[in-house]
């Protein structure tokens, strides 16, 4: 293990107040934007606060009601993300959910030719179960890399998993139902609560093309990694929509409207998970009118381990990390110990199924004691890479996918 302490925001490194420890705890995330504009400040920083939650790990809160938490780097080192360090990304409260959940009961009307109403029980014996491994990521995640801060919470890289989904097609479903020739788009609605604790409003209300909407991997979920669904993540019953923004993976879903154009619940209207179609100005308002839905996520990389801040004893590092694309595979991941003059291949695992992030390991000489970012960069199947900045601003922080950095000092 060539780990050994970090030296970045440890209390014991913040009062020892001097060289790289200093240095490290005083220092902005890499590739934040505070990093790329304002002077390192002199005050000790304060961690984020920690998720207490059980049947959670310590995750950073970005926010409190409604709760939103992201995982930490180092916390996004196992191949399937475990249950307890899934992001949490609510936008009202949580419903009251008592009774049987095979009871629970979905309805699909709208454009279709038979309306249902049909239970978790009935969906489980009727269709077959299908478990993939997928990849749900916030439509913000990376925003708090954007310059200037866009509004919204400010996702670092944590805003993504990849555990184990077990479900139902939503393909199926939709299929029992019979779709119309009409039918081009969903709306979706969840049972939570919104903060004000009205029932009769939905928090978030989003949908998605048809097509999308009968892939084989966008499934109607009911456990996560072998276990039932818990209540925080949905149960008894939510979307899983991979690749794509997050939102559409409603929790705790009572219905499915098939319409016959475009969704307009809260969620698609203004700049809600739009982009500007062509790029605006950093900071400026933008038009409206001139915005697309935003769909698959962008290409991104995450170095898991080591941690950024890490002390190493070893000028040999053996590191890894994720990678995703919400377009499709990965096809490389490199990376550069000099500030992108020179790049590495990293080794790209395949992925356990399509929409699967993928493990990349490298090993990589650092040249001689001392300071060094080890930066990664990937690129999906499509060819499309990262950015060395939070590239196409926009007013709500999409799609912020820069180059993944951290910082290791080599003691000896
Ligand atoms: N009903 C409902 N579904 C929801 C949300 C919500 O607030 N209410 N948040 C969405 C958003 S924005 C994201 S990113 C994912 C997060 O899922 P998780 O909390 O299980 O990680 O759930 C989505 N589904
Ligand atoms: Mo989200």
């Amino acid at each position: 293990m060539p780990k050994k302490g970090t030296f970045r925001a440890s209390r014991r490194n913040v009062l020892k107040g001097v060289g790289m420890a200093t240095i490290g705890a005083s220092l902005p995330p890499v590739g934040s934007a505070m990093a790329q504009s304002a002077p390192a400040a002199s005050a000790a920083p304060k961690g984020p606060k920690l998720l207490e939650m059980d049947g959670k790990a310590k995750l950073a809160v970005l926010g409190d009601r409604p709760l939103v938490a992201e995982t930490q780097a180092e916390l996004m080192d196992d191949d399937v993300t475990p249950t307890a360090k899934l992001f949490v990304r609510n936008n009202g409260g949580v419903p009251d959910i008592t009774g049987d959940p095979k009871a629970w009961k979905i309805k699909i009307d709208g454009e279709v030719n038979t309306p249902l109403e049909i239970s978790v029980g009935e969906m489980m014996s009727r269709f077959p179960s299908v478990t993939y491994q997928l990849t749900l990521e916030c439509g913000g995640n990376g925003r708090s890399f954007f310059s200037p801060e866009a509004r919204g919470n400010q996702w670092t890289n944590g805003g993504v998993g990849c555990p184990q989904w077990t479900g139902i097609r939503l393909a199926d479903v939709l299929k029992a139902a019979g779709l119309k020739p009409s039918a081009a788009f969903t709306g979706h609605y969840g049972a939570d609560p919104t903060l004000a604790g009205e029932t009769d409003k939905p928090t978030i209300s989003r949908g998605m093309p048809i097509a999308k909407a009968m892939d084989e991997h966008t499934l109607i979920a009911f456990k996560l990694n072998g276990q039932d669904m818990p209540l925080i993540h949905g149960a008894p019953a939510r979307l899983v929509v991979p690749g794509w923004a997050g939102s559409l993976s409603t929790k705790w879903l009572k219905r499915i409207w098939v319409r016959d154009k475009e969704h307009d619940g809260p969620g698609m209207g203004g700049f809600s998970y739009r982009v500007p179609k062509k790029p605006i100005v950093p900071g400026s308002k933008g038009d409206e009118k001139d915005t697309a839905i935003l769909e698959a996520m962008p290409v991104r990389s995450v170095i898991t381990f080591p941690a950024d801040g890490t002390k190493l004893t070893s000028r040999k590092l053996d590191l890894r990390g994720q990678a995703w694309s919400g377009e499709g595979d990965i096809k490389s991941v490199d990376i550069s110990t000099d500030y992108g003059v020179t790049w590495k291949t990293a080794k790209v695992n395949a992925p356990a199924n399509k929409f699967a992030w993928q493990r990349f390991t490298a090993s990589v000489d650092l040249p001689s004691p001392g300071y060094y970012e080890v930066w990664a960069k990937a690129t999906d199947a499509k060819g499309v890479t990262q950015p060395f900045t939070a590239a196409n601003w926009n007013p709500q922080g999409y799609g912020a996918n820069p180059i993944n950095r951290i910082r290791v000092l080599v003691e000896s």
